[in-house]
């Protein structure tokens, strides 16, 4: 099966092997798909999302940099950097049919000049579609003269039966920022499997491997990363989910986002002509 250039909402790549289904958008290199052939959609995408030049996709694997959220000053626009609400030029596609690899570039002529990020750089991006594992990875290298540091996230959004049912292994012990929480109860420590009873918004450092246990969907995945300090763990609950114009009422049941992320005093810090690569891979366990 041969992928197509696509135009959908989005111009970018799609293919379909089997019944399978690939997707990413040339708008913020931005995965949108991915269905494995024989499975349900592992990447979850809002029915509500909007798909236009400047603004972020609703779902799949939106990259964010140079900062996450507001930035470590908590007062940065827009939310989570300026990557995905960019068209990113796309360098290369690999179609191996069951194997699908897309390449992509952002640099400054691309997103221009940021105020809060006055560096020379250069990102790129890969993503890898296969029948059992869904990888992407994102480099930056320092092309300036000068030592900068920034925040990044793989701010994946994956479909689950129902996130009141679903357990999250592999985060026991692991210290946790709890956005939710009171100001001074915010830092907190997991204990045991992360289970969902409300808005959930955890910034954990850990760099281990995550499985999902899905029993509605009866089946588990397993998040893997490298040069990942954190993890981020995301649900909307219900008044959150209603308060984001681009995210359905009744959606947050079938969503969680589990985040390779390096955020906060994490932050990547790198010299001239130094590179970092992020990467997190989804496997169908
Ligand atoms: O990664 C979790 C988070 O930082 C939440 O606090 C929430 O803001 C979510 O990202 C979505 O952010 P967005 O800017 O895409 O609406």
């Amino acid at each position: 099966m041969s992928h197509r250039a696509t135009t959908n909402p989005l111009p970018g790549v799609e293919s379909r092997p089997g019944s399978g289904h690939y997707g990413v958008f040339d708008h913020g290199a931005h995965v949108w798909a991915w269905r494995p052939d024989g499975a349900a959609p592992v990447l979850w995408l809002s029915t509500r999302s909007l798909f236009v030049a400047d603004k972020g996709i609703r779902g799949g694997v939106p990259i964010c940099f140079p900062w996450f959220g507001a930035g470590r000053t908590g007062a940065l626009t827009p939310a989570h950097g300026v990557a995905r609400i960019n068209r990113w030029r796309r360098e290369a596609v690999e179609d191996a049919g069951e194997v699908l690899r897309v390449g992509y570039s952002l640099d400054p002529s691309i997103t221009g000049t940021v105020p809060s990020f006055p560096h020379a750089y250069r990102a790129e991006f890969w993503v890898t579609f296969a029948r059992e594992r869904l990888e992407v990875a994102f480099t930056v290298t320092n092309t300036d003269t000068v030592e900068f540091s920034y925040e990044e996230a793989l701010h994946t959004y994956l479909t689950v039966g129902d996130v009141r049912q679903i357990s999250l292994d592999g985060l026991d012990r692991a210290p946790y920022l709890d956005k939710v929480a009171a100001p001074d109860q915010q830092h907190r420590v997991q204990d045991g499997p992360v289970v969902f009873t409300g808005e959930t918004d955890r910034v954990y450092s850990s760099t281990a491997a995550i499985t999902l246990t899905d029993p509605v969907l009866g089946r588990t995945l397993r998040v893997e990363k490298e040069n990942s300090a954190n993890t981020v763990v995301w649900n909307p609950w219900v008044s959150k989910a209603a308060a984001i114009a681009d995210f359905g009422d009744d959606e947050w049941p079938q969503m969680v986002c589990i985040e390779a992320a390096n955020a906060f005093d994490d932050a990547v810090t790198l010299r001239p002509g130094e590179s970092h690569c992020l990467t997190q891979r989804i496997v169908l366990a």
